[in-house]
């Protein structure tokens, strides 16, 4: 039997490319730009399998092309709101993802940010490389404390709860979490949570507020200027989900008008642009989507879309089929 052709639509680590010729006819993007629609129509038609990135959209078109060949869709990346999953599901085409092998990475970059943020970390830089620092002064770029403040965090899912993890035992904050299902009480007690059913009253009483639900259209514009102004004028918000999450625009504004204290962001809603109001703001801290972006990680997503693809092709249930 001839070996089942499968696409990656970007560059992958090495090692997983490596893996993956192994064993397959594999084509890969060596451009390493987002591949567009028709490109995409024409990889459905000619491979078994396509596996794309965050930064793909994989539309009804594509995934509905006309004798399309590619029964399945191993997504490198855990969230695959770029993925028409009912298309999916029309067409009987499997979508797979990559869960928990990010999950430590992307907790490690909530904490990076609500750091950076805290103690003004990016400004200081700024300061520094501009060659504008006059020295030491008791007054100097002050920031707050995490110690005794309290995490409200909007989802609790694997990375919130990594996060909320480093967050109370290693930083001594209280932890605080809205989301649609309640946890069992042994995962809140593994790190003192209390459940807030209240987005509203979370908001409220939060000095640091971090992101942690999926994108998609349930959770557009979850913070919007209203939920905004609910926030303590001393609050953080902390972005590492999807930026369709936030209104950029209404976040911009309450960081100028200081409704908000800060923000610290890792995406954005229309990557990879950035709202041009957030660029010129000093009070926020902005990083290129690098919530998995750690060696160990990208290998291991990799990995785990291999792991999908083998079970498929063997014709047994892929581990982390999402439609
Ligand atoms: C990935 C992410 O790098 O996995 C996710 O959902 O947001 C990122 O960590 C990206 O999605 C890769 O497709």
């Amino acid at each position: 039997m001839s070996r089942p052709h499968v696409l990656l639509t970007r560059r992958w680590p090495l090692a997983v490319e490596t893996y993956l010729a192994d064993r397959y006819a594999l084509t890969i993007n060596s451009d390493d730009r987002p591949m567009d629609e028709a490109a995409l129509i024409e990889a459905m038609r000619t491979h078994d399998a396509i596996c794309p990135t965050v930064s793909d959209t994989v539309g009804a078109a594509v995934i509905e092309a006309a004798g399309a060949r590619a029964r399945i869709i191993g997504n490198y990346g855990v969230g695959y709101n770029h993925v028409d999953v009912a298309a999916c599901e029309r067409a009987g085409i499997a979508l797979t993802n990559t869960p928990d092998v990010l999950t430590d990475a992307t907790a490690d970059l909530a904490l990076t940010l609500i750091l950076m943020v805290a103690r003004r970390a990016g400004e200081g830089e700024r300061m520094v490389r501009a060659g504008a620092w006059p020295g030491w002064a008791p007054t100097q770029m002050i920031g707050s404390e995490l110690k005794g403040k309290t995490l409200g965090l909007i989802g609790f899912g694997r990375i919130a709860q990594a996060t909320a993890a480093r967050a109370h035992h290693g930083f001594g904050m209280r932890i605080v979490y809205s989301a649609p299902r309640r946890q069992p009480a042994e995962i809140e007690a593994a790190v003192s949570a209390t459940h807030e059913p209240s987005v509203e009253a979370l908001l409220a009483q939060a000095d640091f507020v971090s992101l942690h639900c999926p994108g998609g259209a349930a959770t557009h514009h979850l913070i919007d200027a209203a939920r905004l102004a609910i926030m303590k004028p001393s609050a953080i918000l902390i972005n590492t989900a999807r930026g369709t999450v936030v209104d950029e625009a209404a976040l911009a504004a309450a960081l100028a008008a200081g409704t908000i204290a800060g923000a610290g962001l890792d995406v954005y809603e229309a990557e990879p642009q950035v709202n041009a109001a957030l660029l010129r703001l000093e009070n926020v801290v902005l990083l290129p989507h690098l919530g998995s972006a750690t060696t160990e990680t990208r290998i291991a997503m990799g990995m785990r879309v291999a792991a999908n693809l083998e079970a498929f092709f063997a014709g047994t249930a892929p581990p982390d089929r999402v439609a």
